[in-house]
């Protein structure tokens, strides 16, 4: 953050110090010809404010190509694990569907891309959509680790919650592009956490149970919060900067795919996290962790002043 003392009066290239403004954000919804990715970094990236897309992924072959059909024929047999019970892709089309109403839809269904269903990867590149670059997620040093890294593919039925309000781990900012069905998400400005009720224990989830029916006598605070609520929809991409608090409901059968941006803004901040998720446990490995974090770091930040590609479909 850049600050100039002019006249006793502070100027800020950052406008997280403007707190009141975030009273008042709004989520606005840009065509990729109304914003270029120098744009984006100034104007969202930078001051950490929301977007939504509307056309950055219709570059993708998944645009207009997934639908549950579609993953029964391709994928029909491919199985993951939800709340530690196994399902196969066409039983999860059957569910979000309302074709088998015979047990609970869970959410979110969740497929590990490069893992899970690597094919996929060919049908969403280029990742970054143009905008969501440097991503340092991208380039093998950090391919390696588990950071909390993700590109997935969720999948949900009608009025699937996520379970809970919350910070991403790790300061990674998210981006969730819908590829079929509409999706609610609700994000709060900065500041609010204290409205939020974050966990003791785990200080990056509220602990007000359901977010649409809060509870004013045990959440008081929670009355002076503002949230705002949004829909994305087929072939639209939300962009959350990291240090948005947020959740999120499928409206119906709804497929998207999430992936995580790191680069040098929000690198500092990764990096405590990196520490601080494991100094309670053995110091010496998470001093190994933390120190591995920050060399790939500083090869991300030269591999970025010498302009290198980085690949997207490594798996
Ligand atoms: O699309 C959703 O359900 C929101 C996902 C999300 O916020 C997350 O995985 O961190
Ligand atoms: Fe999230």
């Amino acid at each position: 953050m850049l600050l100039f003392a002019t006249g006793g009066q502070l100027l800020s290239t950052d406008l997280r110090i403007f707190g009141p403004l975030y009273g008042n954000m709004e989520v606005k919804r840009l065509s990729t010809r109304e914003i270029t990715p120098e744009g984006f970094i100034a104007e969202h990236w930078t001051p950490g404010l929301p977007l939504v897309f509307t056309d950055a992924a219709h570059v993708w072959k998944a645009h207009g190509t997934f639908s549950p059909d579609w993953f029964r024929e391709h994928f029909g047999d491919r199985t993951t694990v939800v709340d530690g019970r196994t399902y196969a892709m066409k039983e999860i089309m059957d569910l979000v569907e309302g074709k088998d109403t015979s047990r609970p839809v869970p959410y979110p269904i969740k497929y590990h891309i490069p893992a899970q269903l690597p094919e996929l990867i060919d049908l969403i590149t280029p990742i970054n959509l143009g905008y969501a670059q440097p991503n340092w997620m991208e380039s093998n040093w950090f391919a390696r680790g588990n950071w909390g890294n993700a590109l997935e593919l969720f999948i949900g039925g009608p009025g699937g919650k996520f379970p809970y309000v919350h910070l991403d781990y790790y300061h990674l900012s998210a981006w969730v592009t819908q590829l079929y069905g509409n999706k609610e998400f609700t994000v709060w400005p900065r500041g609010q956490e204290r409205y939020l009720y974050p966990d003791p224990n785990d200080p990056w989830r509220s602990v007000i149970p359901d977010i649409e029916h809060v509870d004013l006598k045990k959440f008081p605070l929670y009355e002076r919060a503002t949230p705002i609520k949004f829909v994305v929809g087929p072939g639209e991409t939300l962009f959350i900067p990291f240090g948005i608090w947020h959740t999120a409901k499928s409206l119906e059968p709804t497929i998207s795919v999430a992936f995580d941006l790191l680069n040098g803004r929000n690198f500092p901040d990764f990096v405590k996290d990196v520490w601080g998720f494991r100094r309670n446990g053995n110091k010496v490995k998470a001093a190994a962790i933390t120190g591995y974090a920050v060399l790939a770091g500083s090869m991300c930040r030269i591999g970025d002043m010498m302009g290198v590609k980085r690949d997207s479909r490594r798996a």
